[in-house]
């Protein structure tokens, strides 16, 4: 299940207390005080990791503690700390303060972790308020509470690539073809309902992630389909590759109304996504004689460089993959 939203608590373990205690042995007499200082709260610690794509492990609770430090002990024993809580996220998540709305940390990099509440520290037991003029202190002091907080998560997918289109361009198609991500692929629109990430290779050593987003449609920024809400995931892409059916259903939008319509949504979505560098890649020309015909009605209303290609049966994909990885590095 793919989520990449979620509200959660957290909170630190408190402090243990200090404690009060004297050493009390055989040929000892006024042994003086004993009492061992109170051990440190839990950190609740977020972990970026790659393997992960969604937030969903997060959707079973709302609430996450991390273990309290113990009281201290007789006989200057310590209280042991308490364990910090670790959660993985997937890499890309965005932790937010839930009422100000605020970014606390940005997990972009696999190896990227933050104690988003820390542990309160222990109290100090009566041992450590011994001075030469008071050689039996009857004081300890109480841990400090650990911090708490609500917190809202996002997941904003690090991918290189974002692919969209309407529905039924052949998105997943492109992908499954590309990669060995399997998203459903179907002949009806919506099949894919989340994003879905597969890694390209171009070369043994070099390859790409790409993403697969549910299909958009006219009205997505006001929610119409599925709405734009997975827009967000290309918004750190460095590409947007424009899938566009060359032979779409009777009824159906025109390539060139298609190109347009999917231009205006992300438009309308975010001036930076517009702006991004974007490859027009026509789909499906496996189906012939149409196809041409549609293509060169296409090219005589879209002036840029454009890609032709079936994601079905591989014709043109590898000068695609090519002309992907020369935008996204410059390199041949
Ligand atoms: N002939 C032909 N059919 C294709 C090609 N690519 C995809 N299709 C078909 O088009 C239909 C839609 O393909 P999908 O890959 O599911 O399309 P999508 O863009 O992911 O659709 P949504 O997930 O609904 O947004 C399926 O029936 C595919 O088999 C192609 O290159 N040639
Ligand atoms: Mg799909």
């Amino acid at each position: 299940m793919f989520k990449d939203e979620v509200e959660i608590y957290v909170k630190a373990g408190n402090g243990g207390n200090g404690a009060i205690a004297f050493r009390r042995e055989k040929f000892v007499p006024c042994g003086g005080p004993a009492g061992g200082d109170g051990g440190k709260g839990g950190d609740v610690i977020f972990a970026a990791n790659p393997h992960m794509n969604s937030l969903y492990h997060l959707t079973h609770a709302i609430h996450y503690y991390a273990e309290n430090g113990e009281n201290g002990g007789i006989k200057n024993c310590y209280g042991k700390y308490g364990k910090d809580l670790i959660i993985p996220v997937p890499v890309g998540t965005v932790i937010k303060d839930r009422e100000k709305g605020h970014i606390l940390k940005d997990l972009k990099e696999p190896s990227d972790q933050i104690a988003i509440v820390l542990g309160g520290k222990g109290g100090r037991g009566n041992k450590s308020f011994a001075t030469p003029t008071d050689r039996t202190p009857r004081r300890a002091d109480s841990g400090i509470k650990g911090e708490e907080r609500w917190l809202k998560l996002e997941l904003k997918l690090i991918a290189d690539v974002g692919i969209v289109g309407l529905p039924n361009a052949g998105k997943s198609t492109l992908l499954s073809h590309l990669s060995a991500a399997r998203p459903k692929i179907a002949d009806y629109p919506f099949t894919t309902l989340y994003p879905y990430l597969g890694i390209v290779s171009v070369t043994k050593h070099n390859t790409f992630v790409m993403a697969d987003l549910p299909g958009l449609i006219e009205g997505a920024h006001k929610g119409t389909g599925l709405g734009d809400k997975f827009l967000r995931h290309i918004e750190r892409t460095r590409l947007i590759l424009h899938l566009i059916d060359i032979f779409p259903s009777e009824g159906s939008p025109s390539p060139y109304e298609a190109y347009k319509t999917i231009r205006k949504e992300l438009e309308l979505y975010s001036e930076d996504l517009a702006k991004k560098p974007e490859l027009v890649v026509l789909n499906k020309m496996d189906i012939g004689k149409e196809a041409e015909k549609n293509l060169k009605e296409f090219k005589k209303k879209y002036k840029g460089p454009i890609h032709a290609v079936s994601a079905a049966t591989g014709e043109n994909l590898k000068p695609l993959v090519k002309a992907i990885y020369k935008e996204l590095t410059g390199s041949e």
